[in-house]
């Protein structure tokens, strides 16, 4: 056991495994198993009561998924993590463990398009209060909280107007109040962003993006306390939802997370320099990247984040019409939803992502019909850059009368 406190990386390729205990073998094993023998009756009969450690069934837990539970857990410096099939099993499966009819939910005012279908339209339906606050500024959570407050939901970034969140000033207000705090920390990652160290109570992630990073695997993770996360694996993930991590999944979240802090570090230094250039552009009338100096919240965003992250939103002067157009010039990048794959993405949240929203909700949260979202790759930057110029509208040629 090796004994120093020990870097990101290092966590993420060693941390809760022993080749020496596997046969030797460099890469954990992939347990594709349902199900688990037991050595004796009883000693099924104890673990089903609690009673004794072990796996029973892998809708419930699984040697792999394990594995990758812990990687999140000690990455998230949290005491426990849980796997689930996706982002939004991950959402949903804490939702439901941790309300009850007659709690109200308390949102951020800018959430990604399934997440707020499913507060608004779905929470809504079993009789759950759904209220929506700009956390941006921390104090009208004050007014907002109420003593049927059960959760404080945000993302920080959130997904797709780049908006911060400040989670050790809104987590103590919540706090205060006996409210639970869960931050969806896709955009950033770990590696940029630990809200648990910021006061969160439970941090959850679409590991499709950033965390498998390849674009080839749905799934979801979070992380929090160890009697929170057991309580939702073995209510909201086993009984309400079923929504588990297949093995074989986890193994390509476990792959992905070995290269996270490398893939991060290009991301973040490509989008850096992408941002810089829209900002640059003419014909582009307002870019939001948390790293650029023009960027509201760029004072909390140096405080909250190591790095500035690998996505950019911006609007073109001719709106969505524009946008579309310059989308459809683009040759190397690819029009697509999803985020975080080494390939650059652009998409037009309006019509995409956030089409969950009708227009009237999209204009009272912050997103904009010509916004258009980029999720900067892993690709040579000055190829993405030349293909971004030669798609932006063309500045007017001046009239030689
Ligand atoms: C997207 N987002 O393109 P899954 N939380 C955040 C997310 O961005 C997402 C989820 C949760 C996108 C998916 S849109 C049809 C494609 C901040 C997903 C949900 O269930 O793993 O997809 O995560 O923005």
């Amino acid at each position: 056991m090796r004994n120093r406190s020990e870097s990101f990386s290092t966590l993420a390729i060693h941390h809760g495994y022993d080749p020496l205990e596997n046969e030797g073998a460099l890469t954990p094993p992939l347990h594709l198993t349902s199900t688990y023998a037991f050595e004796t009756a009883e000693a099924g009969g104890e673990m089903f009561a609690g009673e004794r450690p072990g796996h029973i069934y892998s809708r419930i837990s699984n040697p792999t998924c394990d594995l990758l539970e812990r990687r999140i857990a000690i990455l998230e410096g949290a005491e426990a993590g849980l796997a689930l099939a996706s982002g939004m099993g991950a959402i949903t499966a804490t939702m439901w463990t941790l309300l009850e009819p007659g709690d109200e939910v308390i949102l951020d005012k800018t959430l990604y398009g399934c997440t707020f279908s499913f507060m608004q339209h779905g929470l809504a339906k079993f009789g759950i209060t759904v209220t929506h606050v700009d956390l941006t500024t921390p104090e009208n959570l004050t007014a907002a909280l109420s003593a049927k407050t059960k959760i404080v939901y945000f993302e920080t970034p959130a997904n797709p107007n780049m908006r911060l969140v400040d989670i050790r000033a809104v987590s103590e207000i919540a706090h205060a109040h006996g409210a639970y705090v869960v931050v969806d920390n896709t955009y950033a990652t770990p590696y940029l962003t630990q809200p648990i160290k910021h006061g969160a109570d439970i941090v959850l992630h679409s590991a499709t993006k950033y965390l498998g990073g390849h674009g080839d695997v749905v799934a979801g993770l979070l992380a929090g306390s160890a009697e929170l996360v057991s309580e939702i694996r073995l209510y909201g993930m086993k009984d309400m939802t079923g929504a588990v991590m297949a093995p074989f999944n986890a193994m390509l979240i476990l792959r992905g997370l070995k290269t996270l802090e490398l893939r991060m570090e290009r991301h973040c230094s490509s989008a850096a320099t992408v941002a810089e250039m829209l900002e640059q552009s003419s014909g582009v009338a307002k870019v939001w990247y948390p790293g650029l100096a023009s960027f509201e919240q760029h004072d909390l965003a140096k405080r909250q984040m190591s790095q500035f992250g690998g996505m950019i939103a911006f609007e073109l002067e001719g709106g969505m019409a524009a946008g579309r157009a310059m989308m459809n010039r683009l040759q190397l990048i690819a029009r697509a939803v999803s985020l975080g794959d080494a390939e650059t993405l652009i998409q037009h949240p309006a019509s995409m992502t956030h089409s969950t929203y009708t227009a009237e909700e999209r204009a009272l949260h912050g997103i904009s019909e010509g916004l258009v979202r980029l999720s900067i790759g892993l690709e040579g930057i000055d190829d993405v850059i030349y293909d971004l110029e030669q798609a932006l509208p063309k500045p007017a040629l001046h009239n030689a009368a």
